[in-house]
């Protein structure tokens, strides 16, 4: 099978660019998110890698999200290590030494927008179809502690309370204006926007912003990394449930159904 992840390392600016390129919407499978997790876990520990850029090379999605064909009809021990990778995942990101930023060029709902919310900046592509938010809800699932961590660390309690319950899918225009993501900038601009960004961040000395980093997210994280295995479990036990299935299976209908 072909990479889902293309790197672009370019060791003068010590710049890495990630573009995520799973065919159709970049959605979080199992094997996606083992190769993700295998390409950054080779930039964090290369000294020469400082910053870190993740964009999408598909076409008006930045990423759909979770693969929800990984949660649909799967036995328990199949979820259960799928959610394992979908935590490694955020552990990674959330408490990476790089800087990170991410270039949101497309759509970003749910597992795609809390991939955007582990980044140290957010630009958007000024696209009023493309939408991004934590949408959980309307799938009839819930999104756990730590999505929640993510975002409420970001737009803050009453915002997150909002969004969460009611599953919002901001536009661009709304995601900045409720601190969702930072900037708008038109998509053929979106790199070069990123770059220009990171210019900035890479001037000041790593060990001070990297401890600065982590004693901003350390007890988000902690939460976490203490509780790893009853979250599994929670997991399981929650999306095993026939009730949930029957949501999930009723949601992918919407999904093919909107085609035509
Ligand atoms: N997983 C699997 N397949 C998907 C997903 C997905 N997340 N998203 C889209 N697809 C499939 C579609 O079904 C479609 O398949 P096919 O071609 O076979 O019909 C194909 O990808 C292309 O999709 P679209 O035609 O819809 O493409 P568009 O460019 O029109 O739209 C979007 C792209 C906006 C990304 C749209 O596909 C969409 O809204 N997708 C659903 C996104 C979503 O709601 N994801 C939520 C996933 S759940 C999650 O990430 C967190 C879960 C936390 C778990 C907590 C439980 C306790």
């Amino acid at each position: 099978t072909s990479p889902k992840i293309r790197v672009e390392f370019n060791p003068t600016s010590g710049v890495a660019v990630m573009h995520m390129q799973s065919p159709p919407v970049n959605s979080l499978s199992l094997d996606f998110l083992t190769e993700f997790c295998i390409g950054l876990e080779k930039l964090e520990m290369d000294k020469g890698c400082r910053g870190l850029i993740i964009t999408s090379s598909q076409p008006k999605v930045f990423s759909a999200g979770l693969d929800i064909l990984e949660m649909y009809g799967r036995s328990p021990e199949r979820c259960g290590e799928f959610w394992k990778a979908v935590q490694e995942m955020w552990l990674k990101l959330y408490g990476s030494d790089m800087i990170t930023i991410a270039a949101i060029n497309g759509s970003s709902p749910a597992g795609g927008c809390l991939m955007a919310l582990t980044c140290d900046y957010r630009i958007m592509a000024d696209q009023p179809r493309y939408t991004i938010g934590l949408n959980e809800t309307l799938l009839g699932i819930v999104a756990p502690f730590w999505f929640k961590d993510t975002m409420a660390n970001t737009v803050g309690h009453r915002t997150t309370e909002m969004a969460l319950q009611l599953g919002l899918l901001y536009n661009p225009s709304e995601a900045l204006k409720v601190g969702l993501v930072d900037q708008l900038v038109p998509e053929d601009q979106i790199l070069s926007a990123a770059t220009q960004t990171m210019t900035k961040w890479l001037a000041i000395p790593d060990h001070a912003r990297q401890i600065t980093k982590s004693m901003m997210r350390k007890p988000t994280i902690d939460r976490l990394t203490s509780n790893r295995e009853a979250d599994i479990q929670n997991f399981v036990n929650f999306i095993t449930k026939d009730s949930i299935q029957k949501s999930l299976r009723a949601y992918l209908e919407i999904l093919k159904k909107k085609k035509t």
